[in-house]
């Protein structure tokens, strides 16, 4: 544990600048590199040395540039042999999921048009809260202790992302979008994903919309498809996890119901200003937009996670139970329905939500092929694998 204590530290002053380490593990404690490199290539991750040294202690051209270990061109096949001998024996000793578990940076991005992701270190908190609307139970509150670490997106899935999945997949969501008109939520045949009916048409850093949770799902399989890792929706566990950042009252922030805006794009003053007859009340707070807002626009929270709460609704894994079942599963997995689930668990909130629906405990519920204009996408996977 010594050797990841020092890799730690070494880490801890150049976290604001992972890109360079996509797909690369990170450490620089020169006995056990040999083993790292080999953990994390059986994992699909290249092996960076931190400080762009090789084994031999010579200064490779650019320290920034991400290098594998097991090209480098200096020593001799006698020494190779030596080092892979001596890194096997290490691995299997030590566990290549703990390894790699250590080395991977904070964040990732795992194919080029993939969405960054930021590693969760879960531990236990208390999900649910002992009250809600009529008919929305929020309880009973449960002890989830984490089985995984994990890793969510840092940002919602944007328009570009989801369009570069279906151009270069093929895929196309079903035709059709539930969207407000005329003060009612109803489907409309022509909404969909690219045209959901806003006052402006999708941005490329807008949240995509309009996609159901097969849309989703299906995502998720395909980054799954481009990375070699088990990408998935998250958990209500997950997501409520992040949402709360260590808070343990109904709202993540101070100031109750208004008390959001400089982190969620909520239906607030500028929503009102734009949208007079909406019934619902609005939050008494500005986040300066009245509709969808491009992704990562407001302040992150703790864990570096924007819009986790506000801009759309996000699909969890989750089938939608009520009340949460007794014998449910409180390891911060999925719960799912015996038979075919009806409803899959929507959380979160968005722009044209009102402000009571973002308490960290609300869940939101919808038929998971059907689309609405103010449902997106985030994207998780487990850590070590
Ligand atoms: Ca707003
Ligand atoms: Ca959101």
């Amino acid at each position: 544990m010594i050797f990841f204590a020092l890799k730690r530290g070494v880490l801890s002053s150049r976290q604001s600048n992972n890109e360079i380490f996509s797909n690369f593990c990170v450490g620089n404690v020169i006995i056990l590199k040999p083993t790292f490199a080999l953990c994390c290539a059986q994992h699909g991750y290249g092996y960076m040395d931190f400080f762009g040294l090789d084994t031999n202690l010579k200064q490779l051209p650019s320290p920034a540039v991400p290098y594998d270990y097991f090209r480098k061109p200096a020593g001799s096949l006698t020494w190779h042999l030596q080092t892979i001998i001596i890194a096997t024996i290490l691995a299997l000793t030590l566990g290549c999921e703990s390894v790699v578990d250590e080395l991977l940076p904070s964040n990732l991005t795992e194919c080029d048009v993939c969405p960054e992701i930021v590693k969760i270190e879960a531990t236990e908190f208390d999900m649910g809260r002992d009250g809600g609307e009529p008919k929305r139970y929020d309880g009973p509150v449960r002890r989830i202790t984490f089985k995984n670490d994990f890793w969510i997106s840092r940002r919602e899935v944007s328009y570009a992302q989801f369009a570069a999945f279906t151009e270069r997949s093929g895929y196309e969501p079903a035709p059709g979008c539930n969207v407000y008109i005329d003060g009612y939520w109803g489907w409309s045949d022509e909404a969909n994903w690219k045209n959901p009916g806003l006052s402006v048409l999708p941005r490329a850093s807008d949240p995509v919309v309009c996609v159901s949770w097969n849309d989703a799902v299906a995502y998720a399989a395909w980054v799954s498809e481009q990375t070699g890792k088990p990408y998935r929706l998250p958990t209500e566990a997950e997501w409520e996890f992040v949402a709360r950042d260590g808070s343990t009252g109904e709202f993540a922030w101070d100031g109750g119901q208004n008390g959001g805006c400089d982190q969620a794009n909520m239906f607030d003053l500028s929503g009102r200003d734009s949208k007079k007859d909406v019934p619902w009340p609005n939050a008494e707070c500005d986040d300066g937009f009245s509709e969808v807002s491009p992704v990562g626009s407001l302040q992150p929270n703790s864990f570096g996670v924007y819009d986790i709460l506000g801009n759309v609704w996000e699909w969890t894994q989750d089938c939608y139970i009520l009340p949460y079942p007794s014998d449910g599963a409180v390891d911060g997995t999925s719960i799912e329905a015996a038979g075919k689930c009806e409803r899959r668990t929507v959380r979160g909130g968005s722009w044209e939500t009102r402000p009571d629906r973002f308490a960290s405990s609300f869940r939101g519920r919808d038929d998971p092929t059907k689309a609405f204009r103010t449902f997106g996408i985030r994207l998780a996977r487990n850590a070590s694998e």
